[in-house]
Parts: C-alpha cells; sequence; structure tokens
C-alpha cells in the first residue's frame, strides 16, 4: 500500500480553506493506503509564535483532524517533533537543496516580503528542506496539500532526483495530489487572495459561530454581473462561493448554475451560508467531543510510536547511503 504523508502548521485557527483543502481530502484518502497525517510544530517556529499559543493549537489541530473523521486506527497522527528523526534528515538533506531554488519559492518570497532582512530566520528560508525530509521519511508516494505548497512538493521531486542520480535508489518519488476543486480557496473579503490562517481577512474559522460564518458569507465581496455564473476572472468573488459549495456538496459548477439561474447574488449566498454553517456546527459538535472523551494525547502518542519505527529505517538507509552509518 502507498503510502500518504501531509502536515498542517498549527500557527493559528484552522480556516475553511484549511478543511477544504486539506483536511477533507486526507479524510478521503485515509483507505487509500497508510497515512502519516502530522502536527507540523517545527514549521511553526519558522515565524515568531507565542509557545503556550503553539502548544494549544498543535492540540486543536489534532482534535480537528479527528473531528473531520481522520481515524486513528487507519491513519497514523502525530507531532513532527515526536520524531526526532525529521530534524535528522533535514541537515542531512540540506546540503541537496540550494540557495537560487531555495530562494525562488513562493511562499518563501511572500513571507519574507514583509520583514527587514536582519529579521528573516534562517528557519523560513531553509523551509521547504525540512518539508522534504517529512516527505521522504516515509517513503510516501501521495501528498495531499493545497495549491500554494504543490512548489515545494515539486522541490522535493527535484531533491529525489538528484539524490538518488548520486547514490542510487534511495528515496521515493512523491507526487502532490491537489483537489479538482477547492485547492485554493480565496478569502471573502478580497477573492484575489488566498484563505490563509495568517491573515484573518475574509476568513471563515472552523471555530467560528454559525452566525459568524452566515455574516461573513452574506458580506463576501462579489461583482456586478448579478448571476450566479463561474469565471474566476471576471467573478473571483462568486466563483470563491460556487467553489465551496461545490467542495461541500459534490455538486458541479454546471449544477449550481442551472439551481440559481435568475436567481440573486442574496438568495445564493444565503444557500451557501446554509451549507456552510450546517458542515461546520457537525464539525463543532465532534471536536467537542473529542475534546472531552480526553482522545488526543492517546492517539498523538500511539501515531508517533508508528511513526518511529517507519522513519527511523529510512533515515538509516540515507546515512548509510550517504556514508554516515558505519555497523
Ligand atoms: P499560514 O497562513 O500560516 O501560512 P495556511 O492557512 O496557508 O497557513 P498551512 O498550514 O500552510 O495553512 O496549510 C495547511 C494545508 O492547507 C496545506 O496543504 C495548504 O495547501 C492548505 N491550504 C491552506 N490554505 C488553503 C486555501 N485557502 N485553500 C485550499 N487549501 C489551503
Ligand atoms: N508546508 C506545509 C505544511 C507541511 C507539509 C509538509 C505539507 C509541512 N511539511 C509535508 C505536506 C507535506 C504548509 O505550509 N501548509
Amino acid at each position: 500500500m502507498d503510502h500518504i504523508l501531509s502536515g498542517i502548521k498549527p500557527t493559528g485557527q484552522l480556516t475553511l480553506g484549511n478543511y477544504i483543502g486539506a483536511i477533507n481530502k486526507f479524510v478521503k484518502l485515509q483507505d487509500k493506503g497508510e497515512s502519516f497525517l502530522f502536527i507540523a510544530d517545527l514549521h511553526a517556529l519558522t515565524l515568531p509564535i507565542d509557545p503556550e499559543v503553539l502548544r494549544t493549537n498543535s492540540r486543536d489541530l489534532a482534535a480537528f483532524y479527528l473531528a473531520a473523521g481522520l481515524d486513528p486506527n487507519k491513519s497514523n497522527i502525530f507531532l513532527q517533533s515526536d520524531v526526532s528523526a525529521h530534524a535528522e534528515l533535514a541537515i542531512i538533506l540540506q546540503n541537496y537543496l540550494y540557495m537560487g531554488e531555495l530562494s525562488r519559492m513562493t511562499q518563501f518570497k511572500d513571507k519574507s516580503s514583509k520583514m527587514k532582512e536582519e529579521a528573516i530566520g534562517l528557519g523560513l528560508f531553509a523551509y521547504p528542506v525540512l518539508m522534504a525530509a517529512d516527505i521522504v521519511l516515509y517513503d510516501s508516494k501521495v501528498i495531499p496539500v493545497g495549491e500554494d505548497q504543490i512548489q515545494h512538493v515539486e522541490l522535493t521531486r527535484d531533491l529525489v532526483k538528484r539524490f538518488n542520480n548520486r547514490y542510487g535508489d534511495v528515496l521515493v518519488m512523491p507526487r502532490a495530489e491537489v483537489a479538482k476543486v477547492g485547492a485554493r480557496i480565496m478569502s471573502l473579503s478580497d477573492p484575489t487572495k488566498k484563505m490563509s490562517k495568517s491573515d484573518p481577512k475574509g476568513d471563515i474559522y472552523l471555530k467560528d459561530e454559525p452566525a459568524v460564518i452566515r455574516k461573513k458569507i452574506m458580506s463576501a465581496v462579489t461583482d456586478m454581473e448579478a448571476h450566479v455564473h463561474y469565471d474566476p476572472e471576471k467573478q473571483p468573488g462568486i466563483s470563491n462561493l460556487m467553489t465551496i459549495m461545490s467542495s461541500l456538496t459534490g455538486k458541479s459548477f454546471e449544477e449550481i448554475e442551472k439551481e440559481f439561474e435568475g436567481k440573486g447574488y442574496g438568495d445564493f449566498k444565503r444557500a451557501v451560508a446554509d451549507i456552510v454553517c450546517s458542515e461546520m456546527e457537525n464539525l463543532q459538535k465532534r471536536y467537542k467531543e473529542v475534546i472531552e472523551s480526553g482522545l488526543v494525547d492517546k492517539v498523538l502518542e500511539k501515531g508517533a510510536k508508528r511513526a518511529n519505527e517507519v522513519a527511523s529505517k529510512v533515515l538509516e538507509r540515507v546515512q548509510k547511503a550517504v556514508g554516515l552509518y558505519h555497523k
């Protein structure tokens, strides 16, 4: 069975973008192979974060994984920092990725452009090295991610080619698995920008009260065209709401267009709000149950045990290949 791997940074409140682009996809894939789904807490340190906030977010993220339907008997859920092989492998792999390619990464450019040069940590620059280590450490083939992470997976593929050319067939080649619909949910207040947890404007949070969600959707930025039609160039706001609706219901864009033919944006937004609110109400109910069950710590412990088993073998294989391992 193929190994499936992905992670989410516990940097803030999870958004509907994280849910549709990543978490929902993890749930759909969990029967297709053994999943390794981690909380990328080491990655969360690449930008300043309060220690208590990081701890709380990490637990919360694990609880949301479970609430969304990840089954701890099928999926290994763990903290990245509980498997020291991630950091050990990154130290080795950093020698096979280059300054030029790292400085071309969009995520690095976006995040560092708002910072003074003296304040940009090495970890932010080397972020894709650790991410490549995460991926190859589990011999994973399938990497479910949102659109913004494709570039990092592609870089990992370059690294695998480079490494295997030099040392033989050591690393398994991964590929990004991206949802056809919903890989890039946009901000409700600026539908030309990605909805992201570090940029709260226009976000829907998984913890938002239904009334808040409804208000955000009803005031989402749209256009003057006045018909529900999928056209991300001309109608980015409406297309984004259609994407949200389609991802959560499975309805195609054509079906949605037909359903709302001749109807106004008010009716359409109300329908989107109903769907999102009902999905979030169910999710929040299960989240509460998970938190109250005290299951999170046990799941993380079990996940880390299995993750360490797999990761230590791959790390050993790499150490041997480059000449470090001598037994
Ligand atoms: P940050 O704002 O802290 O950089 P983020 O909200 O972009 O965070 P990540 O932790 O970087 O979230 O992403 C976790 C997963 O969710 C990744 O696979 C990412 O591609 C996906 N994702 C994030 N935002 C969206 C979005 N707006 N639409 C679809 N997928 C998304
Ligand atoms: N970089 C990702 C989180 C992440 C990840 C990974 C995703 C860290 N390691 C490995 C897939 C595979 C992000 O910022 N969303």
